[in-house]
């Protein structure tokens, strides 16, 4: 057998090929060409597959994100986040069903479902989803927040990337949008939907948190229960306060109850408002902003990693004037480079 493979590789592969044998003792060449034939042609288990490959941070993972990668720019990623039980989930349900009707095929990356605040989420969630089970113009899926070797980061949206060039016209990605990670994976939405609910001064929070910047069409959920009005005007209040010239797009306050599904085709309607302001331009630009995410998470995890074995030494080596910290990280760049290559 290996010298059957070593005559194979001598007497033809070339290029990527070769070096794909060589790389992924796993999954072959071939095998990866197969996967990826099945997932462009819409085969969920094999998107199942690639996404866990990618997910998992294998060779195998990475060359096919490489060879779709063409492919992506197509999809609407849409992020959905705001507090732990804001409702994103429901929403995320209720949107789903939304663009179903209008005719699109709708993907769905959620980070971490399970927050200790909303009790039962999970099984919500996972009624939620098998609801889709049976449609092949969905696909759902969750993301662990742990054990990614490129980070959370970067591995939500090489799956989004991965949704997007099988051909989903929408992605939405729901955070619960703590932490950088996730920050990170809302900014690089192409349009990002804030989930507020009233009662939980979550209005205020939502201002200290920053994620209000981030913001392209507030979303007031559970808007039946009382204090609604109230989080509506204080929003449009804070709106009011930007700096603004004739070009600023003016995110809309959307009020929702997304168990019923009210007011969920407005805000269809709004994420779709916010694209045709944008343009095509716009588009271009937070396509390209994702892929600047993907790779400086990357670079950023690495960075911990390496960091994280020589941390103390560094330390040392600042306080007892030993090295500087510019020289501390210029050896830490070095260690990268030795461990990478
Ligand atoms: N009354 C009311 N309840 C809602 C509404 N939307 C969601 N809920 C309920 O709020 C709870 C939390 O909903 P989820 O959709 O799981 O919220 P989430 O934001 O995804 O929660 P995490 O993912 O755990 O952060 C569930 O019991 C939902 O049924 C709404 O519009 N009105
Ligand atoms: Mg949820």
């Amino acid at each position: 057998m290996p010298a059957f493979r070593s005559v194979s590789v001598r007497s033809g592969s070339v290029g990527t090929a070769h070096w794909a044998w060589v790389s992924l003792p796993s999954m072959d060449a071939r095998n990866i060409d197969a996967l990826r034939s099945s997932l462009l042609a819409g085969n969920h288990r094999a998107l199942a597959r690639a996404i866990s490959l990618v997910e998992a941070g294998t060779d195998a993972g990475q060359e096919l994100l490489r060879s779709v990668r063409e492919r992506t720019g197509q999809a609407l990623v849409v992020g959905v986040t705001g507090s732990p039980g804001a409702g994103k989930s429901t929403l995320v349900d209720a949107l789903i069903a939304e663009w179903r009707q209008r005719g699109q095929r709708v993907g769905v990356v959620a980070i971490d479902p399970t927050s200790p605040f909303s009790g039962g989420a999970i099984l919500g969630d996972r009624i939620r989803m098998t609801r889709w089970h049976s449609d092949a113009g969905v696909f759902i899926r969750s993301m662990a927040t742990r054990g990614h070797l490129g980070g959370l980061a970067a591995a939500t949206l090489q799956v989004v990337a991965l949704l997007d060039a099988v051909g989903f016209d929408l992605v939405l990605v729901e955070t619960v949008g703590v932490g950088q990670s996730e920050v990170d994976v809302v900014k690089a939405a192409d349009t990002t939907v804030v989930v507020l609910t009233p009662g939980q001064g979550d209005g205020v929070q939502a201002f200290k948190a920053g994620i209000m910047e981030i913001a392209d069409v507030f979303c007031i959920n559970k808007y039946a229960q009382p204090g609604a009005d109230r989080l509506r005007r204080e929003v449009a209040g804070a709106l009011e306060l930007g700096m603004y010239d004739d070009q600023t797009w003016f995110a809309p306050i959307v009020g929702t109850v997304a168990t019923k599904g009210e007011g969920v085709p407005e805000l269809v309607d709004k994420v779709h408002a916010h694209q045709e302001h944008v343009g095509l331009p716009g588009r271009a630009e937070s396509r390209r902003a994702r892929v600047r995410a993907e790779v400086t998470a990357t670079l950023g995890e690495q960075l911990r990693r390496v960091l994280a074995t020589s941390e103390e030494q560094a330390v040392d080596a600042v306080l007892t004037g030993a090295a500087t910290p510019a020289e501390v990280v210029d050896g830490l760049l070095r260690q990268l480079a030795i461990s990478e290559s």
